[in-house]
């Protein structure tokens, strides 16, 4: 499913004033969809669009299924099992063959090669068989009601109206997959409205029928999220036993001479080529699991697509396969990928540590995996980010509390916020002798608010 919001920055200034209320019941939809109402009329939909509105209500189905237990807390490794099938593989093969001239017209135009649009249709619909029957105004305007991230849904109610105005679907094609993801590559609303294409020239954007339109358009949105053409998107890597770990980081970028010298390997063993070209060490299920250089198309581009890195990573793997290379090394060892209980209890602790984990969706977030690099600084563990079983055992005893993220501690090392206790506000800077004033307290600094934030289905960064 595509369930992306990262391109909704710009949307989300349109719609600022929209007030922040929400509901986790039926409860004041009604007034909600009036609100709707008048703020598309300022924004300029036709009032035949704006009666849409009218006949759409709160739908519990979809409530149910966002608050669904996700298969997001899957390991990589089970989760690229699920998703990869060899008939999978095989029919996305056949359908590149099938639809060549397209492809290569595609690759020239964007620069996206065959083999990373079509892992994106084989996840997202199965090439188109499975795009879904919820109507799409319906399940964005419960979503964007629901108090989970009315900020992300809000944009695209407006969006899918607009859309709506355009004429490129029809109120009757205006169905998808339950989060309002439309299309055999499942686009939102806003990227439909921006970035789809009539490929065919049929004079219509058709993202449920036309093969080379969503072709096309999963290209242009790709480049628009930042694709760099004749680059590599991810490479899988082989990481010796000893290595610094803190380093294997998706936000921190080394030359690949640097991971080289390092001892990452091919996984073949034969060396990786030691050129300047920038990419991060991208350890899924830490140190022992399987390893990628993640290169700046899969940084960029991926997840942006998907914020969810487990999502990403296994779309971008789909990508590798159907160019040709193998089936992934499990690594070095068994690695204990921990439940969903498990993650929930962790995020639990850390959130007492002081530490912000967003929600506690029992996902390896982004918030997450930060905290946890932080807390195995602290306890002299290797710092691959990742929370085995064993790891978690060892932060649910942990006492120290949260503190700067690990890339920020560099260059504010030694700097502590001092605050007034009571407002929180930062207090000048002390006097160079004397004692504390009792009011003034250090403060654990804790990691930024929008850590964790940022997810859709609640797929949040990992
Ligand atoms: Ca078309």
């Amino acid at each position: 499913m595509r369930i992306a919001f990262a391109s909704l920055a710009f949307a989300l200034t349109a719609t600022a004033a929209v007030a922040q209320t929400c509901g986790n019941t039926s409860d004041g939809f009604g007034p909600f969809i009036q609100e709707m109402k008048r703020e598309a009329a300022a924004a300029g939909v036709s009032k035949r669009s704006i009666a849409v509105l009218d006949t759409v209500s709160y739908d519990n189905a979809i409530i149910k299924r966002d608050r669904g237990q996700s298969i997001f807390s899957d390991s990589f490794l089970t989760f690229q099992k699920k998703m990869i099938s060899a008939g999978r593989l095989n029919r996305a093969k056949s359908q590149i063959e099938k639809h060549q001239a397209v492809f290569d017209k595609v690759q020239k135009q964007y620069g996206v090669p065959p083999a990373v649009i079509a892992a994106f249709w084989a996840l997202e619909t199965d090439f188109g068989a499975v795009t879904g029957d919820f109507p799409t105004i319906q399940s964005i305007a419960t979503l964007a009601w629901d108090c989970r991230r009315p900020e992300k849904f809000r944009p695209q109610l407006l969006a899918a109206l607009q859309l709506l105005d355009k004429g490129d679907l029809t109120l009757a094609e205006f169905k998808g997959a339950w989060a309002g993801e439309i299309g055999q590559t499942q686009f939102m609303a806003y990227d439909y409205n921006e970035s789809a294409v009539d490929y065919d020239g049929d004079g219509k954007r058709d993202l449920r029928n036309s093969v080379p339109d969503v072709l096309a358009s999963t290209a242009n949105l790709l480049r628009k999220h930042g694709w760099q053409p004749n680059q590599p998107w991810l490479q899988e890597v082989k990481v010796p036993v000893e290595l610094p770990w803190k380093e294997a980081d998706i936000a921190i970028k080394h030359s690949r001479s640097q991971w080289a010298k390092w001892g990452v390997t091919a996984v073949s063993g034969n060396p990786i080529k030691a050129d300047t070209m920038e990419a991060s060490l991208l350890l899924p299920m830490g140190r022992n699991g399987p390893a990628f250089l993640a290169y700046h198309n899969f940084t960029t581009s991926y997840l942006k697509w998907n914020e969810s890195l487990v999502y990403s990573l296994t779309a971008a793997y789909l990508a590798t396969r159907i160019a040709g290379a193998p089936p992934v090394s499990p690594g070095r060892g068994t690695v204990n990928h921990p439940s969903y209980e498990q993650i929930v209890e962790l995020q639990t602790k850390l959130q007492g540590l002081g530490y912000d984990v967003g929600k506690l969706d029992g996902k390896i977030g982004k918030g997450t995996r930060m905290a946890v690099k932080d807390q195995q600084l602290k306890l002299k563990l290797p710092p691959d980010s990742y929370p085995s079983v064993e790891v978690i055992a060892a932060i649910l005893k942990s006492k120290v509390h949260g503190h700067l993220p690990p890339e920020a501690t560099e260059s504010d090392a030694g700097v502590e916020q001092i605050t007034d206790e009571a407002t929180g506000e930062p207090l000048p800077d002390l006097p160079a002798e004397g004692p504390i004033p009792k009011k003034q307290k250090k403060k654990a600094v804790i990691l930024p608010e929008s850590a964790d934030q940022g997810d859709n289905e609640g797929n949040s960064l990992y």
